[in-house]
């Protein structure tokens, strides 16, 4: 017979009540009578995460074995979301877990949690995405980062304006983590560099710091989906050396000793809330030499521990880098190996090529990471040396293949030279990788033509594509738990670790009784979402209306404000004619912008103008409602995606890499109103033309029209509508009369216009007029809605982790046990 079951790993009901019980008691040191919802959410966290250690213990010897070849992941930022509800997803234990509660408010207890807000929005988002995905498949794994004290800051909105508080997450501690003070690592910072002679009469350098921090991991390990496999996220905090400089301190000078404490410990204290421009700030450079190094060092360690030599380090690990943020990796490893363990150069070179690949994420010129050479060489002066050598090997092979192309040479430089000098971390990235991705196929051709159009002629082989993914277990699994079933009740529960079963559904798109529970819960899921925006925001929303939903990181390029001027001209409409009809709609906006991006706040403050406007107005009959939901996060995101009719993609073709919410709302069942930009190119293909609302301008045609010179006066003069609507902006009427406020915004469209919204503008309203003529007709709306998600296999972060896996780190995943 079977062993009876644990209490610390057992998953019964009867043996999951005995484990928050005594977690309850033992852990939290609380009697049953007094515990508050937050003590037994301690409880019952600290009992899914002995599961998971449980799994992630048991595949210890595997992970471990010497041919284990395994996948880190470096990235500045993971965005995982809250972790109780989708580990007892994963465990396969939420019926369960519920049951052992008998009567009390599980999902209470899931909402308490803090989400970990390590990252802006996209590329940390797809991190955590891209560590369920590998956990699910069983691939060894890590994802190294950062342990920002201070996450993404929390958003709130005082007379329309955002505001900015910082993110406390682990002021409630965090129980998912845990410190391993004996795989700390020290960290050297600044000062300069030194040669010596090696008892061997080998020339060498050494770096001489003038600073030095410690790394202090701590280890959060994720579980797969039903696949009793664990992947690890190790995230650096930064410490001092020691507590107290015992120097200083016998001096008497306590505070002095003190300070530089607090000095070392500010390299991990905070996010960098840019996701745009970031001019020269040391400690974000700091922040990224500090964990890659923390990581490669892990790395070296971990491989000399299983028995390898570092000759070998490429066979044990591939690093994936996140964008170009961890670039500085092809120097450190560079270092270690060169200076540290005396391998020759061309020997290190070889390995470092081999090790590295670069997935880059974004093409807007201004956010291609360069530090000014001073800086540069003054935080990491050997680094500095090194890449000079990296540049002067690389740039010597050009010059034999183009003889004489010196401006060639300039553009494939790793050094930037042109004025001021800067170190191109794209570049860095580039030549130390074997292999560059981008993240939709249309990204990854604008990759190879526009943005490194000198190394693809070098070498085109190296580019490659692998489009977004998302992961089915939060973001339909988890978060529509209503969609969820009807999908298991119609074609079994297979489909959220095969995404691509979804396909069954198409066989019921036409099906009445189907369309009607289909529509069922999509009414559920805006009934409670009106009701979170009610009590956040105060704003009564119909659920019956069109929820038209834009959520994301609030950009120019991502065109909130075209979004606005199409609400605007409604408003308009109706007020012009107090009969018109027009569909009911929901306007949702949701999204932080950086501090320091005035345009993205006066953007947040038009939409909340509008919005103050429009929802007093009587003349607007309700018809339509305007609501900005503060403080947009993965959390808040899993109660908007469910509730979505309509999903805003509507970036300037050419500068969206891909997207990912684009995903996540098809999947949930909305239908996309978008660009042929990032991956709603291949989204459209997907899900079929006929169900999805295109617009606008092709990224050719967008190209063609600003080299013809473009002048968006004159779409604005020419469409009374479109000059009625800026006019109105310009009238004060949604500032209280103050003429000025939006000035900068309506000048800016009429004067340069960046992002083509006058050319787009007549183009998205004739759109948006067919979407909701659509809308009125619900059997048909909910066919093309349930298409939409039959078709959505693709998109699985699973389908983008195999590719990865197959096509570039060449990884094998564990075999189950028998
Ligand atoms: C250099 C620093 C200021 C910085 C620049 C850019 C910091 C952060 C970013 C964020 C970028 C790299 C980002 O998030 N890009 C997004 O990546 C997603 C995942 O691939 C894409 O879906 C999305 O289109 C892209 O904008």
């Amino acid at each position: 017979p079977d062993a009876p079951e644990h209490t610390r790993t057992g998953m019964s009901p009867e043996i999951l009540k005995a484990a928050f019980i005594d977690n309850l008691t033992l852990a939290v040191g609380r009697p049953l009578e007094t515990a508050v919802p937050e003590d037994w959410y301690q409880a019952i966290a600290l009992s899914v995460r002995d599961r998971i250690m449980q799994r992630w213990v048991r595949q210890f010897e595997k992970r471990n074995a010497p041919d284990v070849r395994q996948v880190a992941y470096l990235s500045a930022e993971f965005l995982p979301g809250p972790h109780l509800g989708n580990s007892l997803l994963n465990l396969g234990i939420t019926d369960n877990a519920r049951e052992a509660l008998a009567g009390q408010d599980l999902d209470l207890y899931i909402g308490l949690e803090e989400e970990p807000g390590l990252g802006n929005g996209g590329l940390g988002r797809l991190a955590a995405c891209y560590l369920d995905s590998l956990a699910t498949l069983r691939y060894p794994a890590t994802g190294y980062g950062i342990r920002y004290e201070f996450g993404i800051f929390d958003q709130a909105i005082k007379d329309g304006w955002q505001v900015e508080t910082t993110d406390k997450w682990l002021l409630p501690g965090n129980v998912w983590e845990i410190k391993r003070p004996n795989f700390a690592q020290v960290v050297k910072i600044g000062g300069h560099t030194e040669t010596f002679t090696d008892q061997h009469g080998a020339f060498r350098v050494r770096w001489i710091p003038d600073r030095v921090v410690v790394g202090v991991p701590y280890d959060t390990p994720i579980v797969g989906y039903l696949s009793d496999s664990c992947v690890l996220l190790r995230l650096w905090s930064a410490e001092a050396a020691q507590s107290f400089d015992f120097a200083d301190f016998n001096r008497g000078d306590y505070y002095g000793a003190v300070e530089e404490k607090v000095f070392s410990e500010n390299i991990s204290k905070v996010l960098y809330p840019n996701d745009e421009q970031l001019e020269g700030k040391r400690l974000r450079l700091e922040q990224q030499y500090f964990f890659v190094a923390c990581s490669i060092k892990d790395m070296i360690r971990l491989c000399l521990r299983r028995g390898s030599t570092l000759e070998r380090f490429h066979e044990m690990f591939c690093v994936q880098l996140n964008d170009t943020h961890p670039a500085i990796a092809v120097a450190e490893l560079m270092r270690q190996l060169v200076d540290k363990y005396a391998m020759p150069w061309e020997r290190a070179w070889d390995i470092t090529r081999r090790t590295f690949s670069y997935t880059n994420h974004t093409l807007l010129p201004e956010a291609l990471e360069k530090w000014p050479l001073p800086l540069f060489g003054s935080v990491l002066p050997r680094h500095l040396e090194i890449v000079y050598e990296i540049n002067r090997r690389f740039l010597d092979e050009v010059r034999t293949r183009f003889p004489g192309d010196e401006d060639k040479i300039a553009r494939l430089s790793i050094i930037d030279e042109s004025g001021e000098k800067y170190v191109r971390m794209a570049n860095l990235a580039m030549v130390g990788s074997h292999t560059v991705n981008g993240v939709a196929e249309l990204h990854s051709e604008l990759v190879k033509t526009q943005l490194f159009p000198d190394f693809h002629d070098l070498d085109p082989k190296r580019f490659q594509n692998v489009t977004n993914g998302v992961t089915p277990r939060r973001f339909l699994g988890l978060s529509n738990p209503g969609l969820t079933r009807l999908i298991d009740g119609c074609i079994g529960d297979s489909w959220l670790s095969d995404l691509d079963r979804l396909r069954e559904l198409e066989a019921f798109a036409g099906d009445a009784g189907f369309q009607q529970d289909w529509m069922r819960i999509k009414l559920e899921n805006k009934s409670r979402l009106a009701r979170i925006i009610r009590d956040r925001t105060g704003v009564v929303v119909d659920p019956t209306s069109l929820f038209d939903i834009q959520v994301k990181r609030i950009h120019e390029y991502k065109r909130q404000h075209l979004n606005v001027l199409h609400i605007i001209t409604l408003y308009q409409r109706l007020k012009h004619d107090p009969r018109l009809q027009i569909t009911p709609r929901t306007f949702l906006f949701g999204g932080k912008a950086a501090p320091g991006y005035y345009m993205a706040k006066l953007i947040i403050k038009l939409i909340n103008a509008v919005a103050d406007t429009v929802n007093q107005d009587p003349a607007v009959r309700d018809l339509i409602k305007v609501v900005f939901l503060p403080d947009y996060n993965v959390k808040h995101a899993q109660n908007i995606y469910p509730a979505a009719d309509l999903s805003e993609q509507i970036s300037t073709a050419g500068k969206e890499a891909s997207g990912t919410g684009n995903m996540k709302l098809s999947l949930n069942g909305a239908l996309t109103i978008g660009t042929l930009d990032g991956a709603n190119v291949e989204i459209r293909e997907e899900v079929g033309a006929e169900n999805f609302f295109l617009f606008g301008l092709t990224c050719e045609q967008a190209a063609r029209l600003r080299a013809d010179g473009y002048n968006p006066g004159d779409y604005c003069h020419g469409d009374p509508e479109l000059r009625g609507v800026i006019e109105l902006i310009d009238s004060g009427l949604f500032s209280h009369g103050d003429r000025e406020l939006f000035r900068p915004l309506t000048a800016h469209l009429l004067e340069r216009d960046d992002y083509l919204l006058m050319a787009d503008y007549r183009p998205y309203v004739n759109c948006q007029q067919q979407v909701g003529h659509a809308y009125r007709d619900c059997q048909h709306w909910t066919r093309m809605s349930i298409l939409n998600v039959a078709r959505m296999g693709k998109f699985s972060s699973d389908r983008a982790v195999r590719e990865y896996a197959a096509n570039i780190w060449k990884l094998k995943p564990f075999t189950p046990d028998p």
